[in-house]
């Protein structure tokens, strides 16, 4: 059985929704913000040194970083079914959007974060944070146009990682209008697993708290 690591209100409720897409059988164990700085508790550097979420294990193997994750469980256990056949241009897609999620998507993210929550002293900072979002969003928007999923029209496990940073950034701006990649979120959480991976209750994931009022 998988053991999910797993942090309420954070980018590991991803790793409970794709246990859920395969129908492997996962247990969660949860660990639990500290209140006051919203950091990880230190239980979570039992698993890993670095104390981050998410982290599995799966027999003798300890593995953290969100993309390594979803990669290994979607071809360990996908049967094919997540991930599209290695060497054609659709699986250069599906790894590229593996990549762009934590690589380059959650950067802005951060950044409006950290910028909002150091008002004016955030400076330059702060005037990254607000052109790298747009820029960003807006290029999904158009990807999203047209096409259902990131890989045409078929939903990967490229859509579970690039979920957290769009519901990450759409609840940090939710004034910005990005109807395309509303819809998309939307056919996501509309999916059984998706809802069954909250309905677990393991943990909240509540990402509304981190907009600045
Ligand atoms: N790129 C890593 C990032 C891991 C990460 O920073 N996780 C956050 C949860 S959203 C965390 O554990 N934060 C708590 C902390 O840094 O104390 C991944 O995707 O696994």
């Amino acid at each position: 059985m998988i053991e999910i690591h797993h942090l309420n209100n954070s980018r590991s409720q991803r790793i409970v929704w794709l246990a859920e897409e395969l129908g492997v059988p996962y247990k969660v164990v949860v660990h639990m913000r500290d209140a006051k700085t919203g950091l990880a508790p230190p239980s979570l550097t039992d698993i890993h040194p670095l104390g981050k979420s998410p982290v599995i294990r799966d027999g003798a193997l300890v593995l953290p970083e969100s993309g390594a994750i979803v990669e290994y469980l979607a071809e360990t256990y996908g049967n094919g079914k997540l991930a599209p056949p290695r060497g054609t241009p659709d699986h250069a897609r599906y790894l590229y959007w593996m990549h762009y999620a934590e690589g380059s998507l959650m950067t802005p993210a951060m950044l409006t974060l950290y910028a909002r929550r150091m008002g004016d002293a955030a400076g330059l900072l702060g005037v990254r944070a607000e052109s790298q979002r747009p820029l960003h969003l807006g290029y999904i928007e158009n990807e999203l146009k047209d096409a259902s999923y990131f890989v045409g029209d078929t939903f990967t496990a490229a859509d579970v990682l690039m979920s957290f940073p769009l519901e990450f950034l759409r609840s940090l701006a939710p004034q910005d209008s990005y109807p395309a990649i509303d819809a998309y979120l939307k056919r996501l959480q509309a999916r059984p697993a998706y809802q069954k991976a909250l309905e677990t209750g393991v943990a909240p994931y509540d990402l509304s708290g981190y907009r600045k009022k």
